[in-house]
């Protein structure tokens, strides 16, 4: 089991929907989802984590407000940089993973950098990329050199999703991405088969496997959601992000043969009875194809109470 050899298992923080900026006009709840971010910032430090992986929406708007941002940033260099050594090394073509980036490279191998606690992150449907130039702001906080972008397709049709390949000791990961994409549009290009997960050619069973996804999970409408048998069943786990409700245990899907975790968000912003539930974040351990999810509950989050 993952945790007996320390050198050899990749320690993970997994979170996702943070949602900065949302309600931040509220005199009272205002600060909430820096809040949160700071708590989860805080644990990927506390945790001695190898990498925070984000399941994309950071941001609540598009366009963030000028002190979301600012607080952001304040938040990830106080955080993430510093001198503690990066564990694990990075195997595939950083030119390709990263080539929508204007620098394709993760922050941690920049000379010019000094990463304690790299981020990775997709983009989701509040924080996707828009207008001239088809930038979002993860891509200005992968510019700034404060958060790792990746799964941004650019092909409407067609989407080839080749995974970040990264070694820790004996453990290999093959960490897939996709950024959100609109459920109907998305649906259809699984169902005309152009979606495809490139595999790594040497020792091809010995990677595990990972797939992090922004998309409805829960069926909404004939195509407007995307169902688990649309994925690839070499996965080993799934990290499902934008739906609200923390459901982070993993939950194995039997006919797939993997297992599906859906952190959740870190803070509430509809009144559902999903959202009623504790709000976690995962600390995930990989050695070898085993892991283990462990759950820590938020305690900044300003809990909704009473069904509705
Ligand atoms: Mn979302």
């Amino acid at each position: 089991m993952p945790g007996e050899d320390v050198d050899d298992t990749f320690k993970i923080l997994i979170a996702t929907d943070i949602h900065l900026g949302y309600g931040e006009k509220d005199a009272i709840r205002g600060n909430d989802s820096l809040v949160a971010f700071e708590e989860i910032l805080d644990n990927g430090k506390k945790h001695d984590v190898d990498f925070i992986l984000l399941g994309g929406d950071l941001f609540h708007e598009n366009k963030p407000s000028r002190k979301i941002l600012h607080g952001c940033l304040a938040l990830l260099r106080k955080y993430c940089m510093g001198d503690k050594p990066i564990q694990y090394e990075f195997l595939s073509d950083q030119s390709v993973d990263f080539s929508h980036c204007q620098f394709p490279i993760l922050n941690h191998e920049d000379q010019n950098l000094n990463v304690a606690t790299p981020v990775l992150s997709i983009h989701g449907n509040h924080d996707d990329p828009t207008g001239q130039g088809n930038l979002c702001a993860l891509d200005l906080l992968h510019t700034a050199g404060f958060v790792n972008y990746f799964g941004k397709t650019t092909s409407l049709e067609k989407i080839e999703i080749s995974p970040l390949l990264l070694q820790k000791g004996s453990t290999k990961m093959a960490l897939y991405g996709l950024g959100s994409i609109r459920d109907e549009r998305l649906h259809r290009m699984f169902l005309h088969k152009n979606v495809s997960m490139l595999r790594p050619k040497e020792d091809k069973d010995d990677w595990f496997n990972m797939f992090v996804i922004h998309q409805n999970r829960a069926k909404h409408g004939a195509t407007n959601y995307i169902p688990e048998q649309f994925l690839d069943d070499f996965l080993d786990l799934v990290i499902w992000g934008h739906e609200h409700e923390c459901r982070i245990d993993p939950e194995w899907n039997g006919i797939q043969n993997f297992y599906v975790s859906q952190p959740g968000s870190s803070i509430a912003t509809s009144l559902s009875e999903g959202e009623t539930a504790k709000k976690h974040i995962g600390l995930l351990q990989v050695k070898g194809k085993d892991f283990k999810m462990t759950k820590i509950p938020l305690e900044t989050v300003r809990h909704l109470y009473g069904s509705i």
